[in-house]
């Protein structure tokens, strides 16, 4: 059985997916405060922005989940110490320690600046909508550099939503069930195809902003659609703001944005007097 390594265990991604994948994997399980174990799991106490730390929790794994850091758009202290500098400790822990396998969790917010009237797929450019899409970017990039340079297999999950029903409009475009989840973790743990990839983690919905042709090639064969909570949904939506319903990123393309920008040129030339 393989032994993997979960960080960020005790957040909400972190519960489902280890209720589903129980007793398929010997499960070590961290995060940086006490977690209540499920049978057969180990626990080991860890703050990813400390090395010492994650080299401690990385030894002797096959496969490391990487969940742990910063979850929501956040001041840019937390988002650089948990979800770069951690990031950072949590790829470079791994080589260190020899571990073959690498499952990110990036998020939808990678590409959340592209509209909801395009399909986008695992090649395209990213569109950060925030910090925390930002540091997401820096993950998928480590994920890249660890690839090329050091032969580490590499697995980036852009997820959407994680839940048992999706809550809202955009989550029907975005959901994953649980199931599915650990379905697509399991490909990124198991597949001997994984290289470096990028592949969306949602479920096979209706309304979905995905062409996910990367995680179909590699096995990923998702059993839940949205589009049956839609009506639901749907009837209890509320008018959202126009730019976040613009926007697959929603809510968090708006958090602090100015709404009459300066223009860049008007800045270049106020700089340069
Ligand atoms: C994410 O990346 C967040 O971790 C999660 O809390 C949700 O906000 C999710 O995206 C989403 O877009 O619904």
């Amino acid at each position: 059985m393989k032994k993997i390594l979960i960080t960020g265990a005790g957040g909400g991604v972190g519960q489902h997916l280890r209720r589903e994948l129980a007793g398929k994997y010997d499960i070590r399980i961290s995060d940086i405060a006490p977690v209540k174990k499920n049978p057969g799991e180990s626990f080991m106490k860890a703050d990813v922005a400390s090395m010492k730390d994650m080299l401690r929790i990385t030894k002797g794994v096959d496969a490391f989940v990487h969940l742990g850091g910063y979850s929501v758009e956040g001041p840019w202290e937390d988002i650089l110490d948990a979800n770069i500098v951690g990031c950072y400790n949590a790829y470079e822990a791994a080589r260190r320690n020899g571990v073959k396998r690498f499952l990110f969790a990036t998020s939808n917010h990678a590409v959340g600046f592209y509209r909801r009237d395009e399909v986008i797929d695992h090649k395209i450019y990213i569109k950060p909508d925030s910090r925390y899409g930002v540091s997401k970017v820096f993950g998928e990039a480590m994920g890249s550099l660890y690839s090329d340079k050091y032969g580490m297999e590499v697995f980036c999950m852009r997820i959407g939503n994680v839940g048992t029903e999706p809550i809202d409009k955009r989550r029907l475009a975005i959901w994953i069930s649980p199931r599915d989840l650990a379905q697509l973790v399991s490909i990124g743990i198991d597949s001997p195809k994984v290289r470096f990839e990028i592949v969306y983690g949602v479920s096979n919905n209706k309304r979905s902003w995905y062409d996910n042709r990367n995680a179909k090639r590699l096995g990923y064969k998702p059993q839940d659609n949205s589009e049956r909570f839609a009506k639901a949904v749907l009837a209890r939506e509320q008018i959202g703001d126009a730019r976040a319903e613009q926007f697959q990123g929603g809510a968090f393309v708006k958090a602090e944005q100015i709404d009459n920008p300066t223009p860049v040129v008007q800045r270049h030339a106020r700089s340069s007097k």
